[in-house]
């Protein structure tokens, strides 16, 4: 008996369901996260995503790059969301009439044509726009992509060095969990519980329309993040107050340095150094700056009784005592002294994270930790983008067969959670969205 071939019942590669994904959350413009939860653009979500457009349509990734670039405030801050405005207002919180960019950050340079927040997200956007590059370097030149990115990348970095340091020791400090993108970290619980929550009736939140809650952060966690953020509204979006109140603390208050976000700027100096040589610019005092904040990352934030690296509260002046994921991103430097790349791999390896043990992929947070939650948002789960960092990090350090597993798992899981925006890192299980973009993306770079 002959068998017809029938195209419909062919299994789909992995490589096109994840091209789906991003053709699916792509708007003409930019690409959003998450059709249901997030349908805007996302800062470090769209550095991410164009790294792995960068294979479907180098074009695409660029445009996801320059529609993020068009929304750079004046003093040079990039926007940790740019709004749709076709998209209800009703549909995520905080909404543009919540931030009021064009108003509450004049003073700030907001643009007056597109509707933003104030807050950022980790800079992760030079690196992605040197991988994009890389991708088709004869289109990158001939729509001079790199030549108008670069004053913005560079005017973004000097916001950070410049406006943000708000330790006085050289590192960039985030006024607001969403700032550093784990937004409900075990990190945060010490540093947010000075701050008064604004009352639950003051605000409603969209997330819960489309997420369980018990994968969500919580309503106190919500009333919290809601008071800082208005906080710094009312303020005009200005850091100098939160500069001034350094040491002494400002009541409500919140002034981290995160090893993660830190990290990232400096791999996206490395880039932007590449960047400068390639557009035929000075490159080394971008090399001697990115080798400068590794040397002040270990020497503030390097807990070696931890075996890692741990976020510090600038208001309280101490190391925070928890131990997440983003302690451990740092290993994406080339150059942290080899002894500490070490002793990483190891804690990655060991019993707080459980690679290649209890865990194919690494948790959000220490397995062994208090409050340790398998499905809870930035409490536990694995995240895709983290991982992604993570298996860099162990390539560029050596440790291939390693790296081999952790790819092999996120492959795996990316495809059988159906692209989901974080899972169980015990039993892979999907937790939030699915169709998630950053994990199709990463997922396609994967396999690139
Ligand atoms: C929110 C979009 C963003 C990510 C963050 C993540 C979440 C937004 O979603 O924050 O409303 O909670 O924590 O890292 O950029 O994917």
């Amino acid at each position: 008996r002959e068998i017809a071939y029938d195209p419909a019942a062919a299994p789909t590669s992995l490589q096109v369901r994840a091209a789906q994904v991003l053709e699916a959350n792509w708007t003409g413009k930019s690409t959003v996260p998450s059709r249901s939860l997030y349908p805007h653009q996302w800062s470090w979500d769209s550095a991410f995503i164009a790294i792995g457009l960068r294979h479907v349509s180098p074009l695409r990734a660029q445009t996801e790059l320059e529609t993020l670039l068009a929304a750079q405030w004046a003093d040079g801050r990039i926007p940790h969301i740019v709004f749709n405005p076709s998209v209800p207002l009703d549909a995520y919180f905080p909404s543009p009439d919540f931030w009021r960019s064009s108003t509450a950050g004049s003073a700030a340079g907001a643009p007056r044509t597109v509707q933003t927040s104030g807050i950022v997200q980790p800079p992760v956007h030079a690196l992605a726009a040197w991988l994009v590059h890389l991708a088709d370097p004869g289109l990158s030149r001939a729509r001079g992509f790199l030549a108008r990115a670069y004053p913005r990348l560079a005017a973004w970095h000097r916001y950070l060095l410049r406006r943000r340091d708000l330790g006085g020791g050289g590192l960039v400090s985030v006024v607001h969990p969403w700032e550093q993108g784990m937004d409900n970290s075990p990190c945060w619980d010490r540093p947010l519980s000075r701050v008064t929550p604004a009352p639950a009736r003051s605000f409603r939140r969209a997330d819960l329309d489309h997420g369980a809650p018990e994968d969500r952060p919580t309503d106190l966690d919500y009333g919290r993040y809601v008071r800082l953020a208005a906080d710094y509204r009312d303020g005009g979006y200005a850091d100098e107050p939160y500069r001034e109140a350094s040491g002494g603390g400002r009541s409500g208050d919140f002034a981290v340095e995160d090893p993660a976000f830190n990290a990232l700027l400096i791999a996206s100096e490395y880039a932007l150094a590449r960047i400068a040589h390639e557009l035929g610019a000075a490159a080394a005092a971008r090399q001697a700056r990115a080798e400068r904040l590794t040397a002040a990352l270990v020497e503030r934030l390097w807990e070696p009784a931890a075996g890692m690296f741990l976020c510090r509260d600038v208001r309280a002046g101490e190391l925070i005592p928890e131990r997440g994921v983003s302690g451990l991103v740092p290993l994406l430097l080339p150059t942290l002294p080899r002894d500490l790349a070490a002793t990483l791999v190891r804690t990655v390896c060991g019993p707080h994270f459980g690679l290649g043990g209890a865990t194919r992929l690494v948790p959000s947070y220490d397995l062994l930790g208090e409050a340790f939650d398998p499905h809870r948002y930035w409490r536990g789960p694995a995240w895709f983008n983290t991982n992604w960092l993570l298996e860099r990090g162990l390539r560029l350090h050596g440790e291939r067969g390693r790296a081999y597993a952790l790819r092999k798992g996120m492959l795996h899981t990316a495809g059988a959670s159906d692209f989901a925006e974080y899972v169980d890192p015990y039993t892979a299980q999907a937790c939030g969205a699915t169709g998630f973009g950053w994990t199709a993306a990463l997922t396609l770079d994967l396999l690139h």
